[in-house]
């Protein structure tokens, strides 16, 4: 009895061993407050809608298995929602941010939390507005998710040895998104109009911006 004990023990401890080297799961919290501002990023001044006072918003850091609790408040006078794009949101489809699918719109002056897990997904994403097109009005932002240390980088083989492949490991955990987007001098609403007067989309944009900057 004892020892099939000991070894039922000694298998959990091999299983736990055997599985991938895993950090314990952080819960990252935020706060977004989306309001209506004036900014000129290329130098023409227009209304836009602001996360935070920024357009776009701050870098948003996590790493893989985290946890993410976003409380976002609505302080512009049209509905949102926000959509955390690329993220599969296995488990939690309700938290997806589409507005009449996965949730009734965040009406001005109503606030919403998103919870849910990164899983196992890492990289490059951007989170933005999911009703009508009000990311063209600047309400997105760039989210970041860094691989767990056991995932295999494809430059790992490019280092000659450990030392130079901390230093890639330093350079990647500090890398800079860079966000290119579309600029237009009118609210997504007028262009919005527009669209559905004449049924066609105004590709020619005003601007483009790098990071906010025209
Ligand atoms: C978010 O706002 C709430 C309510 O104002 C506050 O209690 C909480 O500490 C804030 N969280 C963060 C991460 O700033
Ligand atoms: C969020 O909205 C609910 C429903 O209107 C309200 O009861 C609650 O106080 C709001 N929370 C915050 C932190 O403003
Ligand atoms: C959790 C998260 O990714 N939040 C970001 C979403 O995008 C806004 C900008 O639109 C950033 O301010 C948030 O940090």
């Amino acid at each position: 009895m004892v020892s099939q004990c000991m070894q039922v023990l000694q298998c959990a401890l091999v299983l736990l061993l055997l599985q991938p080297q895993k950090t314990l799961a952080a819960l990252r919290s935020y706060n977004l407050t989306l309001n209506a501002g004036t900014r000129a990023p290329d130098g023409v001044k227009r209304e836009v809608y602001l996360v935070n006072g920024q357009q776009p918003g701050p870098l948003t850091e996590a790493d893989e298995g985290d946890d993410l609790e976003i409380f976002v408040q609505n302080d512009l006078p049209v509905e949102q929602t926000i959509h955390w794009h690329g993220l599969l949101q296995r488990g939690t489809p309700d938290m997806d941010g589409v507005p009449g699918i996965t949730q009734f719109p965040i009406p001005p002056g109503g606030n919403f939390t998103y919870r849910f897990s990164t899983g196992t997904e890492y990289g490059a994403y951007w989170n933005h507005s999911h009703f009508r097109a009000y990311y063209d009005d600047a309400v997105r932002g760039p989210l970041l998710i860094h691989p767990s240390p056991s995932r295999r980088r494809p430059f790992e083989s490019l280092a000659q040895d450990s030392k130079e492949l901390d230093t890639m490991l330093r350079v990647e955990r500090a890398a800079t998104p860079l966000l290119l987007a579309d600029w237009y001098h009118r609210l997504s609403d007028v262009i919005y109009d527009e669209y559905f007067k004449t049924g066609a989309f105004p590709q020619c944009v005003d601007s483009l911006l790098a990071n906010g900057y025209g």
